[in-house]
This record gives structure tokens, sequence and C-alpha cells, in this order.
């Protein structure tokens, strides 16, 4: 479990890196996990590949709904003992999914705010990256704003639209975040991050379970909250009997067509893409 002083340190940053999270073997579970989700004759085909690559999946969605080791971790004590301390007992499981960012290719994470796609009643979410290779600067580490969570929710349009982004970021305070494998951050859902292409012939591979105060409720239902409600989960505590609201306005993910990741959204590939066409290719559109 996470001390006082990484308590206060996630409460003043909005990020907290825990280099040791999990032992080789759950971290070796996890990517023989990986492997059998990719597997050919694996049915359940619901993840996204690299635009240059076809070959290269760059995105598995839902990974808890699909392997019990995924499962597992998203609700292993030690991990959901941390995240209560960071945003209180009543701890729901949110949403996961799989980064893969694979050698030479691995798309490029804008700078950006979670909390831009799926906003809430209040900002008690956070989302941990699990790192289940060493993240370096070399295969596209994450980078945070130190503080940023402070900022308030910046815009993240272009052109008066949602694209998931947000410009203009001063590069010079941002911190790279190095991490071992089995290692983790958190990360609050109003941290400015993003993450370079993965320049290295290693792959970063990470696991992403999120989670959220059981009052913080989604203020608005497209593509991105839609998706994740369906798989909440309570983990810790009590159901929630109110909703927890901050006080303030936010800009709503309204963007130009619907989109089925992050990543498109940011490349703006979305854009030449029919609903049609992307519904086939097994993408999340709701
Ligand atoms: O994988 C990364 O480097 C960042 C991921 C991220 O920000 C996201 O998927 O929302």
């Amino acid at each position: 479990m996470i001390s006082e002083q990484q308590a206060r340190f996630y409460a003043d940053n909005g990020y907290l890196v825990v280099e040791k999270l999990f032992d080789a073997e759950q971290v070796g579970a996890a990517l023989a996990a990986i492997d059998e989700l990719l597997d050919p004759d694996n049915a359940d085909k619901a993840f996204e590949v690299e635009p240059q690559d076809a070959n290269t999946v760059r995105r598995i969605w839902s990974p808890t709904q699909k392997h019990d080791v995924f499962e597992q971790l998203a609700a292993a004590p030690a991990l959901v003992d941390s995240v209560a301390k960071l945003i209180g007992e009543n701890v729901l499981f949110h949403y996961s999914k799989l980064n893969m960012k694979g050698p030479k290719v691995g798309s490029v994470v804008e700078w950006h705010q979670d909390f831009s796609y799926y906003p809430h009643t209040n900002s008690d979410l956070v989302a941990v990256l699990i790192f289940l290779d060493a993240a370096s600067k070399e295969n596209g580490c994450l980078r945070v704003i130190p503080g940023s969570h402070r900022l308030g929710l910046q815009s993240h349009d272009v052109d008066g639209f949602f694209r998931g982004k947000v410009q203009n970021i001063n590069e010079d305070v941002a911190e790279h975040l190095e991490v071992p494998a089995g290692g983790a951050v958190f990360l609050h859902c109003l941290t400015l991050h993003a993450s370079a292409r993965n320049e290295s012939d290693l792959p970063r591979r990470t696991f992403l379970p999120a989670y959220r105060a059981a009052d913080a409720f989604p203020i608005y239902f497209g593509p991105h909250a839609a998706h994740n409600e369906p798989g909440i989960k309570l983990l810790r505590g009590e159901p929630a009997r109110v909703a927890r609201v901050e006080a303030g306005v936010h800009r709503l993910p309204i963007a130009e067509r619907d989109f089925g990741s992050l990543y498109e959204v940011q490349e703006g590939s979305h854009l030449s893409k029919p609903m049609e066409q992307m519904k086939t290719a097994g993408y999340a559109v709701v």
C-alpha cells in the first residue's frame, strides 16, 4: 500500500510512480495472457491496429472482460488498497485497456487529460498504468506535467470540435516517467500527459485499469462513457446514494464524428472513416 507521503505527492503533483507493484511472476502471467488474446484462433478480435502496420496491434479493449488474469490484477488488494488511499474507500472499477506500443511504430499519444473524454460529477478518478515492459524514453514512457491537475479541464477542441488533445503545451516543464516492468503510474484524471512514438526495438506493453469514487457519475454519455459503463464494478466499500458534484463548467467531448479510440480522434483518422467501416473492423462504436 502506498504511504502517507506518497499520497501527499499524488495530491500535490497529480501522479505517483510506484516502482514495484507486481512481481515478475504476475508480469509473466499478464504477458502470457496477452499472447493468448492475440492468438489468431481467438474469436474475439476487439483490438485496434497501428495505421502504418496492420500486423501490429496498438490497443486491446477491455482485457478484464476477456481474461481472468487481467480481472484478477485489476482487483488485486495491493492495487485497490492504493487506489482507495487516493480516491477514498468506495472504489468502483471503471474500465480497462492494454496499450501495446510496439517496437519502431507504437503510436504517439498527444497531450490530454483523461477527464476530457469522460467528464464526471467529480474528479476522483484515477487511471493506473501498469508497465509489463520497462518504460524508457526510447520506448515512449509516459510524460506528465506535474501539478496540471490543478488547472481544471482544458480545451481539447480543434476548430470547435473535440479532438482529444491540448495544443501549445510547454513541454519544458514535463517529466519523463521511466518505470521498471511491474511498476506503475497512478494518474489523476486531470493531469496532462502524453507519450512519444516507440523508437526502440522493445515493446512497451501497458495494462491500464481505471477506477473512480463510487459517488462520481458520468455527466455525458458520449462514446467513451457509454462504452465504459456496462463494465463498472464496485470493488470496495458501499455503492453511492448521492452524486458528489464539484462546482464548475466542463466542456463536453462532442466530436465532429464518432470515434473508436483516443488515437483515432487525436490523429483525425475518424474524420474520414465511415461508421459502418469502423463497426466492421471491430471498433467500440456506440
Ligand atoms: O499509453 C500511454 O502512453 C498513454 C495512454 C493514455 O494516455 C490513454 O490511453 O489514455
